[in-house]
C-alpha cells in the first residue's frame, strides 16, 4: 500500500491558463433514469473548457440541474467555480497548494472536482501523456458494471439484466426502493443464480426498516449500497452489525475523513467513490489507497456523464485500491448520441478499454456541443 498516491501529483504546478468557457448540455437518455429520489429523463451536464498555449481541455461537473441525490447543483457549482474557486487559480502554484487553497471553501466537492479534473487533463495534454500516466498508474484494462434504474414491470427489469449477463457485464447493480425490493431481487436471483449482483437503495430505509433488509441477506448480494439516510455514517454501522451482506457508501463519503470515520465505525466494507462528489481524482486515489490497507473494497460511481466524465472514471480506475467493478458502463446505455468520440463499448470479455490519447483520451466533437448546448458562458 502507497500511502501517499498523491506526492507527485500535488507538485504538479498550475498552467497559465488564457481562456475558461463553462458550456451546459442537454443529452436526452434513450430510457428514463429511475430511483428512490428521482426520475431523470436527461443529462444536464455542465462542462468547462480550458485553453493554455494552444491546447484544449475539457472537463465535466458531475453535478445534476437538481439537488436530489446531492446537495451541489449545476446553479452552485457554477457560483462556487467563478466567485469562489476560480480566483484561487494561480499560474505556477502547486496542485497541493491549490487543494489547500479550496479547503478554504467548504464542500462543493463537485465544483472543485470541476477545475481539478480540468487542470490534470490540461496538464496531461501538455506533457502528451495519457491521464492515467500522469497519475502515476500504468494502463490495464477496466471492468465493466451495469447499473440499472427502477423499472415499471419485473419483465423489464429481466430483460435489462439478460441484456447485461449477454453482454458480459462484470456485475449488475439494480436500484430498489420501500415496496420494490424484496420480492424484485428474488426474481432476478431466481432468474441468474450466479450473477454478480448489487442493490442501491439510495437511502430510501430506516433502522426501523432493520427486518427487511435483513432478508436481503438471503440472496447472495456483493452489496447493499446507501441503504439509510445519505448524510448519515453511524445508523450504517449499527446494521452492518446486523447484516451478513456488506454494506457500500456513496452518498455519506464526501472525503478521506469520511472514509476514515466510516471504516472506524464499521459502518461499511465497501466504498463508492464517485471522484466528483469527493472534490477530485486526487482525493480520490487518496480514499482507494487509504482502504486498499484495510481490506475495505472501493468502486468507481458514475453519475451518468457525457463522455468527458465517463473517461476520466475509466482512467481514474487504474489506481490502487479500485478492487471491484465500477457503474462504467457503455455509452449507448444513456446516450444515442454522445458529445465526444469514441464512446465506450464493452470488448468481448466485458471489460473496457482506457481511450488511447493524451489526457481523458477522447476528442469533443464541436458540432454536437452547439446542438446539444443550452448555455455559454465565457469566465476567463
Ligand atoms: O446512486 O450511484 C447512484 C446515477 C445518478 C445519481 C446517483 C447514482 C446513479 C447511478 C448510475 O447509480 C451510475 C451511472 O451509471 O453512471
Ligand atoms: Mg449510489
Amino acid at each position: 500500500m502507497n500511502p501517499t498516491p498523491t506526492a507527485s501529483l500535488e507538485k504538479l504546478l498550475v498552467p497559465k491558463i488564457d481562456r475558461i468557457d463553462l458550456v451546459t448540455v442537454r443529452l436526452p437518455f434513450v430510457a428514463p433514469f429511475g430511483t428512490s429520489v428521482y426520475v431523470w429523463t436527461d443529462k444536464e451536464a455542465m462542462l468547462m473548457r480550458l485553453e493554455s498555449g494552444g491546447v484544449v481541455a475539457w472537463s465535466e461537473c458531475v453535478s445534476d440541474p437538481d439537488p436530489f441525490y446531492f446537495y451541489e447543483t449545476n446553479g452552485t457549482a457554477r457560483h462556487i467555480i467563478k466567485d469562489f474557486l476560480l480566483p484561487l487559480v494561480e499560474p505556477g502554484i502547486a496542485l497541493g497548494e491549490l487543494e489547500a487553497r479550496f479547503r478554504h471553501v467548504r464542500g462543493h466537492g463537485m465544483a472543485k472536482a470541476t477545475i481539478e479534473n480540468g487542470l490534470l487533463n490540461m496538464l496531461a495534454m501538455q506533457q502528451g501523456v495519457p491521464l492515467h500516466r500522469l497519475l502515476g498508474r500504468p494502463a490495464k484494462k477496466i471492468m465493466s458494471g451495469l447499473s440499472i434504474g427502477l423499472k415499471e414491470t419485473r419483465g423489464a427489469l429481466l430483460d435489462a439484466v439478460a441484456n447485461a449477463v449477454a453482454k458480459r457485464y462484470q456485475r449488475v447493480k439494480m436500484k430498489i426502493k420501500k415496496g420494490q425490493d424484496i420480492d424484485w431481487v428474488e426474481a432476478v436471483r431466481d432468474r441468474f443464480p450466479d450473477l454478480r449482483l448489487m442493490v442501491d437503495a439510495n437511502g430510501d430505509y430506516s433502522l426501523d426498516d432493520i427486518g427487511l433488509l435483513k432478508r436481503l441477506d438471503a440472496f447472495n448480494l456483493m452489496m447493499i449500497e446507501q441503504p439509510l439516510a445519505y448524510n448519515d455514517i453511524y445508523q450504517h454501522a449499527a446494521i452492518q452489525k446486523e447484516m451478513k451482506t456488506a454494506i457500500c457508501l456513496d452518498e455519506s463519503i464526501h472525503s478521506l475523513a469520511d472514509a476514515t470515520t466510516a471504516i472506524a465505525l464499521g459502518a461499511c466494507r465497501i466504498i463508492n467513490v464517485k471522484q466528483g462528489r469527493v472534490g477530485g481524482l486526487m482525493e480520490s486515489m487518496r480514499i482507494a489507497g487509504y482502504c486498499a490497507g484495510r481490506g475495505v473494497d472501493v468502486w468507481s460511481g458514475g453519475m451518468d456523464e457525457t463522455g468527458i466524465g465517463r473517461a476520466v472514471n475509466i482512467h481514474l480506475q487504474t489506481a490502487e485500491g479500485f478492487t471491484l467493478p465500477g457503474d462504467t458502463s457503455e455509452t449507448s446505455n444513456y446516450f444515442s448520441e454522445d458529445i465526444v468520440e469514441p464512446p465506450v463499448v464493452l470488448r468481448a470479455d466485458g471489460f473496457i478499454d482506457i481511450p488511447e490519447g493524451p489526457g481523458i483520451g477522447v476528442s469533443v466533437v464541436p458540432e454536437r456541443i452547439l446542438k446539444r448546448a443550452v448555455r455559454m458562458e465565457r469566465l476567463l
